[in-house]
């Protein structure tokens, strides 16, 4: 029912600034349909000077507009116009969204496109609801703090799950009152686009949200790098966190947040509830986007009494995916985002193999109509120095290993580098309350595996996966800063108190 013609989607084709589509003029830029490999447009980059036009434009809508001035609750009024518009324009969105990105349409339909117009709604709630403080001083002081917006976020996204994470920070930064000049990938550039142009429809001042479309190199350089950004908030690969983290600090000592890789574990104890459920989730975790999603729950960890029946039924879903174009509506296997990632993923099996892994299924990439496809692949008899254990795939392939008490169970469950999440499955509680304590991860499920449609629940990584939070409140507080007023009232009653 929610299949579509892929010729038949009208896209957007240059960058989004003041308000408007504006020519950058920079070198050309194919985005490809992954699913058959077609050119789907060539944008002219947005170069340095695109970024300066942004960025001004973004201050000048601020300070026009006094965005960050007027009530919190006309912010929320305007936001929440954006979310109804959002649902208005679901299938035009979802099938932008399913163009050119790995996201089946009963994806971008089902799920992604409502987690949007939630999020915006979500934000919207917050604008007012999360006032300073004040403190308790001598008799005659009045402290306390107020919030304040950073002025221009520089908002950097990937490719994964395009539309939703985007969502996920120029929502709750544009609530807060400040500007937003968003990058995303130049992978998957379409359905941010339009949100952009229907933002302005709900009221956003022209200016306020701006979309550059261009590389990390160029596009992505410049705006970390400019000085009008006050705040860097970015989703992506560990190494590019690295170079974001240094270019904010060099210039500008601009506070940072990074959502960055993981190789998240799922933690299988003996009295795990309902294997048959858990085996759908573990291959879910497995194939959804096939595993091109930052907490994929990649390596499953279980204890030798469930394992082989947990492993046959594990088996056994994956088997039933079924590979296809986005645009279909049974796809329940997309496509490798670019020969890229294909050549990457398969690279890694290749030498997990040579250093002794099994496949138990798949194990191999194929084409299919034009698209780059990785067929779900199962791998065991490895030691957690294997690479297939230890490196963020981003593609679907699970590891096992099988353990035999708790304690082997939460060595291999640790992850020298990655903290991102981790799933813990057991009926007994003390000991899901426990090992959640061990694992250094800043999400653990307990018989459960992903965040479904949760917008409350903030989310975001330790050690090399990260810091600060997308999603819930948290996620609203980190674009405000903290400012203190103190002040000393009993001045002049002093000056005309009565001498003794
Ligand atoms: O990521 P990049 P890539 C992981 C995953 C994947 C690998 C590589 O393992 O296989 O990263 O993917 C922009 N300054 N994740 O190469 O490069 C870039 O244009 C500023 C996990 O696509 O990190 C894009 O908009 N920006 C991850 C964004 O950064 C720069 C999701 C992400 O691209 C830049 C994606 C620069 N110097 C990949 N260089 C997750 N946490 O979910 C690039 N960019």
């Amino acid at each position: 029912m929610n299949s579509f013609n892929p010729d038949s989607v009208s896209i957007d084709r240059s960058s989004f600034i003041g308000g408007e589509f504006a020519a950058t003029g920079g070198t050309a830029i194919g985005v490809f349909r992954p699913s058959d490999g077609h050119l789907a447009c060539e944008f002219r980059e947005a170069t340095a000077d695109c970024v300066d036009r942004a960025v001004e434009s973004a201050r000048s809508a601020l300070r026009v507009s006094g965005w960050s001035d007027i009530a919190p609750r006309q912010r929320a009024a305007v936001m929440r116009h954006w979310a109804s518009l959002v649902d208005e324009h679901r299938v035009e969105l979802a099938r932008l969204e399913s163009l050119c990105s790995s996201r089946p349409i009963a994806e971008t339909m089902g799920r992604d496109l409502p987690v949007v117009a939630e999020l915006l709604r979500f934000y919207a709630e917050c604008a007012d609801k999360s006032p300073g403080e004040v403190f308790d001083t001598a008799r005659g002081i009045l402290s306390f703090t107020q919030h304040e917006p950073y002025g221009v976020v520089a908002a950097i996204t990937p490719w994964n799950v395009p539309l939703l994470l985007a969502t996920a920070k120029f929502a709750p930064a544009l609530a807060a009152g400040n500007a937003v000049v968003l990058k995303p990938s130049e992978l998957t550039p379409f359905a941010i686009l339009r949100i952009a142009a229907l933002g302005v429809r709900a009221g956003v001042p022209p200016g306020l949200f701006n979309v550059l479309i261009g590389s990390g190199a160029i596009t992505g350089n410049a705006l970390v790098r400019h000085p009008g950004v006050g705040y860097v908030t970015f989703t992506g690969s560990t190494q590019t966190g690295v170079t974001v983290m240094c270019e904010a600090a060099q210039h500008g000592i601009k506070p940072v947040s990074l959502e960055l890789g993981g190789k998240s574990p799922q933690l299988v104890f003996d009295d795990a509830p309902d294997v048959a459920e858990l085996a759908s989730l573990v291959a879910a975790s497995l194939t959804r986007n096939s595993g091109q999603i930052c907490f994929c729950g990649s390596r499953l960890i279980v204890q030798r009494g469930i394992a082989d029946e947990l492993i046959a039924r594990v088996l056994d879903e994956v088997r039933a995916v079924q590979a296809g174009p986005t645009w279909h509506e049974a796809t329940t296997l997309p496509p490798i985002i670019s020969a890229d990632q294909a050549n990457r993923i398969d690279a890694i099996v290749k030498r997990a193999k040579d250093a002794g892994a099994q496949t138990l299924v798949g194990g191999k990439r194929f084409e299919h109509k034009g698209g780059q496809f990785f067929e779900p692949t199962v791998l065991t008899g490895m030691d957690s120095t294997n690479d297939a254990v230890r490196s963020e795939i981003f593609g679907p392939v699970l590891t096992v290993q099988v353990f035999d008490d708790y304690d082997e169970g939460l060595a291999l469950a640790a992850h020298p580098t990655y903290g991102l999440a981790a799933g813990v499955h057991t009926r007994d509680i003390d000991k899901a309350l426990a090992s959640a304590r061990e694992i250094e991860a800043g999400t653990v499920w307990v018989n459960t595996y992903g965040r479904g449609n949760d917008v409350v629940s903030p989310f975001g990584g330790f050690k090399q996966s990260g810091f600060g939070k997308d999603f819930g409140l948290a996620a609203f507080d980190k674009y405000r800063r903290i400012k203190n007023l103190y002040i000393r009232a009993d001045r002049d009653q002093r000056r005309t108190a009565p001498r003794a």
